[in-house]
């Protein structure tokens, strides 16, 4: 299938900047970070693997293998908003299948946010009934890069601060470890030697909660490079946890473009066939001002309406009209390959670029088009699927 072919050139991609010692990305903070984080994973009391929820298997924490499962480790599905909402509910049944507790949640939704707190402090009281001794929570982020553990870890500390007065002073960023700081004092019943280890390599502990007091730990994403499937490194690349430049944004949207078109997410956009389309009446791409000049005209038109996002309608419908009316065969490489080519040339209009072509027009329309996947606007997918019938590794 052309997918499968587009992962394995763009995984190929990744496989060489693994291997790429020194430009890779993997240098020496994260092969420390990665070490400080697995001697802190017996000290804490919970610890919260966030993966990406379009990539649920591939986004895996692997230095959590080494550790037995445990009722304290939450598999968070993270940035839930962006993937198949469906496709998410079948993971959740899966892992939890599996005796795995998991938590979907979209980090930027401040409701799903104060739920998942009210998730995490049910689970405290609970701990605190088997262990009794332990008056402080602490709580880990663990991940790969750009999963949200960040986001999350932030979320977490606004809709948890309990006063104004306490909320102010509880970020303890790094630099001091000194025991006498009156910084120090805030982390009331945090284990001392927990605590100092924590400044140490990772990045920020903060308070989300009072009564019990449970501190969370945001951590630096860790990826290994070795024995990267290439499958699993394109997934990774195109959801963002590798760097683009490490692979080339051409690549990146050209596989997911082929996700795309085998999709069924372009055809919620055959409504837009049916609207008006103002570049027949007005032909910018004879006059490079004609763009700006148009979309002010647009503006007029919809100046009530300020959700319109003429762009991103025109690449959707751009998009629709490019795969609905192509007749080749989309499972044959070739075919989509020229299938791809086309939409690039005609992106270059939806997007309102200059007439130019080759490596740098790719880039360009790349960028744009990378942007508008990863924020969601250009459709749900799930990269992974659930395996059918297939014993759960029982390494995870
Ligand atoms: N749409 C969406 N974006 C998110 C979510 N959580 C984080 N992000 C975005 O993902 C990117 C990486 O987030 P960050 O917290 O820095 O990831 P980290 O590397 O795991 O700490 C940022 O652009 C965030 O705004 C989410 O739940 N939904
Ligand atoms: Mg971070």
């Amino acid at each position: 299938m052309a997918t499968a072919t587009f992962a394995r050139r763009l995984g190929a991609f990744v496989k060489s900047a693994a291997a790429n010692k020194g430009s890779g990305w993997f240098g020496p903070h994260m092969a420390a970070a990665s070490r400080a984080i697995v001697e802190r994973i017996p000290l804490v009391d919970f610890i919260l693997e966030i993966r990406d929820a379009r990539i649920p298997m591939s986004s895996e924490y692997e230095h959590l293998r080494q550790f037995p499962s445990s009722l304290r480790r939450i598999i968070v599905l993270n940035k839930m908003d962006l993937a198949d909402r469906s496709k998410t509910q079948e993971w959740m049944r899966y892992f939890q299948e599996h005796n795995k507790i998991c938590y979907g949640i979209n980090s930027h939704n401040k409701d799903n946010v104060k739920e998942f707190l009210n998730f995490l402090q049910a689970r405290v009281r609970e701990l605190k009934k088997i262990d009794q001794s332990s008056y402080t929570t602490t709580i880990m982020l663990v991940g790969i890069p750009n999963v949200g553990k960040s986001a999350l870890a932030n979320s977490l500390h606004q809709v948890g601060r309990i006063s104004a007065a306490e909320g102010k002073a509880e970020a303890f960023n790094s630099e001091s470890t000194a025991r006498g700081d009156e910084r120090y004092q805030q982390f009331e019943g945090v284990n001392p030697f927990f605590f100092s280890l924590c400044v140490l390599h990772t990045r920020s502990i903060e308070k989300i909660g009072s009564h019990p007091n449970i501190y969370v730990l945001d951590t630096p994403g860790v990826l290994p490079p070795e024995n990267l499937d290439v499958e699993v490194g394109a997934k990774l690349a195109l959801t963002g946890a590798i760097e683009d430049y490490l692979v080339g944004e051409c690549e990146l949207a050209r596989y997911f473009l082929a996700i795309l078109n085998l999709s069924n997410e372009y055809k919620h956009w055959a409504n837009l066939l049916g609207e008006e389309d103002d570049r027949s009446s007005v032909d910018y791409k004879a006059n490079p001002l004609g763009s700006s000049e148009l979309d002010m005209r647009r503006r007029k038109q919809y100046a009530t309406d300020h959700t319109q996002d003429f762009v991103v309608r025109d690449v959707r419908r751009t998009l629709f009209e490019a795969v609905s009316s192509f007749e080749g065969n989309l499972e044959n490489d070739e075919e989509v390959v020229r299938l791809i080519n086309a939409q690039f040339l005609a992106l270059r209009d939806a997007f309102r670029l200059p007439l130019e072509s080759g490596e740098n027009l790719c880039y360009r329309v790349s960028i744009k088009l990378l942007n508008l996947y990863r924020t969601g606007r250009l459709g749900h997918y799930t990269l992974d699927s659930v395996p059918r019938n297939a014993q759960y590794p029982t390494t995870i």
